[in-house]
């Protein structure tokens, strides 16, 4: 059969799986925009501006566990895509990004809205194509949506000529897909799963680390039945949360920079480390050289480059997380079937209950509204069945501390680039992947103007999503570290020059909420979450509160400043 490109790429992502793609329209791309309503299995959601496109197909991917895909045009259209491809890079999320580019024979001519997408995205894809030849088109798509979703995840870009796209040729779809130098570890080495049995056996205050990994690899469920049976403590990496019950007894809550107190003394003061899935980020460790000092570490994670990239490792475990954690689980029931593992672990884990108790996360009350009460509350009245995509800055810490995370793919947030613009987008290809779910974004005052004209993608498309912005006028992630560890010099943090929330979601045909006192606070939270409709929900907090714990850049864990 011979097809234009245009219907070979359209074909090819169907039988990849697509559903839904987001994107935005253009020169370089018209040929594809004109076949698509001939390929009504493939929704098309219009963004408002190509990043928008970007971070939607990454909570889509986030929420779902599917690929992400969004289709832009070439030069300015795939230039305005790279924050979201690095975003979803730095957190190995599974992406394919179709740019257009100009005619083969114009490419290298500055010819008009041609940039070198390939080129400029070299160093934030897993890996990216340039289509030259229509024959290899297929193949190609077929590579690109096999490299996102495999080994360790990440953004796959594809960049297609116009000409290309118009030329037609014979669709021969290649079932078998194989990759030269490409063969990604799932099943890990048994040796080194035993001596990771070895180490955990022979601990006497164990930790389980865990990462987005777990969440990737659909680990949760394997993870929390091997800690119960180890009863072995548990911390997550802010993308972790969600892999683990943050009501469990054994949770710890989150480590690392703006991590509970329990979790990092426990870290500080462990005998074993095993961790799954995370990379020992900057703001998981704090001064490395302190990090885990007393520990034995085991490493589980897909990805080899990442272990012992950071930290020395005793255990390196290649794999897939879940697997992994499966065959621990296995190996402890053939060989250790009658250990009494509570038992054993019983003064560290009254240790840990006791730092636990006696620091908790915890807020001053003074009859303003505090930010952290509000995400209290959104907790509440959704029983945790939600999910939350956030923005970044001090309203995303208080996410991760105060809503109890108990099921994976439910926080969405930047982790890796800590993208502001990040998490309402995302909440888009959220509700695309779950149309039933409660979908919440929440956003700070400064993060939310970063896209907020998605406002428009969310009305047209009439996707019940709520914002609940935590509206402090300040970029008030900065304006505590100036006031903390700078010279308190920060009026460039001040955002009192907004716009009116609630009047810009009902010029965009949202329902808007305001909330300006404590006692407010709940009824009409529960009220707007009661709505069918969008809404901007602007809750008006208390100014210059602070996260609490954090740990100063160079500290150690243990070194951290409370409340
Ligand atoms: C695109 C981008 N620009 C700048 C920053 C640096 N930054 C981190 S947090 C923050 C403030 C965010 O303000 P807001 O969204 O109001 O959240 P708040 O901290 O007040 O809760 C800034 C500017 C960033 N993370 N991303
Ligand atoms: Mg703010």
């Amino acid at each position: 059969m011979e097809c234009t490109g245009a219907q070979i790429l359209l074909e090819s992502m169907k039988r990849e799986g697509v559903d839904v793609l987001f994107g935005y329209p253009g020169g370089a791309v018209i040929d594809i925009y004109d076949e698509l309503p001939r390929h009504p299995e493939l929704r098309h959601v219009l963004v408002r501006h190509e990043q928008g496109a970007v971070h939607a197909a990454d909570g889509y991917a986030r929420a779902s566990g599917k690929t992400g895909v969004c289709l832009v045009t070439s030069g300015p259209g795939a230039t305005n895509t790279v924050t979201g491809i690095a975003t979803a890079y730095s957190d190995s999320i599974p992406l394919v990004i179709f740019t257009g580019q100009v005619p083969t024979q114009l490419i290298g001519n500055d010819a008009f809205q041609e940039v070198d997408i390939v080129g400029i995205t070299r160093p934030c894809t897993k890996h990216n194509f340039l289509v030259k030849d229509i024959n290899k088109l297929a193949l190609t798509i077929r590579q690109a949506f096999y490299l996102a979703r495999s080994g360790r995840p990440g953004p796959v870009l594809v960049d297609l000529p116009k000409d290309v796209m118009q030329k037609r040729a014979e669709f021969v779809w290649p079932e078998d897909i194989y990759m030269r130098s490409y063969n990604p570890t799932y099943k890990p080495n048994l040796n080194q799963l035993r001596r990771s049995v070895e180490e955990l056996a022979k601990a006497e205050r164990p930790v389980i680390l865990a990462g987005g990994g777990v969440i990737m690899s659909n680990a949760a469920e394997a993870l929390t039945g091997l800690a119960r049976k180890l009863s072995i403590p548990v911390t997550c990496t802010l993308m972790g949360l969600g892999g683990f019950p943050a009501t469990d007894p054994l949770w710890l809550g989150m480590v690392g920079m703006h991590g509970t107190y329990a979790a990092n003394l426990a870290i500080n003061n462990c005998d074993v480390l095993m961790c799954v899935g995370a990379r020992f980020d900057d703001r998981v460790t704090g001064r490395l050289a302190a990090f885990a000092p007393k520990a034995r570490i085991v490493h589980i994670d897909i990805d080899p480059t990442s272990i012992r990239k950071n930290v020395e490792v005793q255990v390196p475990v290649v794999g897939d997380c879940r697997m992994a954690l499966e065959g621990i689980s296995e190996i402890c029931d053939a060989k250790l079937e009658n250990k009494d593992w509570a038992g054993e672990h019983a003064a560290w884990l009254a240790a840990v209950a006791e730092w636990k108790s006696s620091k908790p996360l915890c807020y001053q009350e003074n009859g303003n509204i505090k930010p952290q009460a509000v995400i209290e509350a959104l907790y509440d009245i959704t029983g945790g069945d939600a999910i939350i995509a956030t923005e970044v800055g001090q309203h995303q810490m208080w996410v991760a501390q105060f809503y109890s995370f108990t099921k994976p793919r439910t926080l969405l947030t930047s982790g890796g680039l800590g993208t502001m613009g990040y998490g309402f987008p995302a909440s888009v290809g959220a509700q695309f992947a779950f149309p039933d779910k409660t979908v919440i974004a929440v956003a700070g005052d400064g993060s939310l103007q970063m896209n907020i004209q998605e406002l428009a993608t969310v009305v047209s498309n009439k996707l019940p999503i709520k914002v609940v912005i935590l509206n402090n006028r300040y970029l008030g992630m900065v304006r505590q570290w100036q006031e903390l560890f700078y010279n308190n010099n920060y009026s460039s943090t001040n955002m009192e020059a907004q716009p009116d929330f609630v009047k810009l979601a009902e010029a965009y045909g949202a329902e808007g909420y305001r909330i300006e006192k404590a006692e407010d606070m709940r009824a009409v939270l529960e009220q707007a979450l009661a709505s069918p409709n969008p809404a901007f929900i602007d809750v008006v907090v208390e100014r210059e509160e602070n996260v609490y714990p954090i740990v100063p850049v160079g500290a150690a864990l243990d070194e951290m400043l409370l409340v």
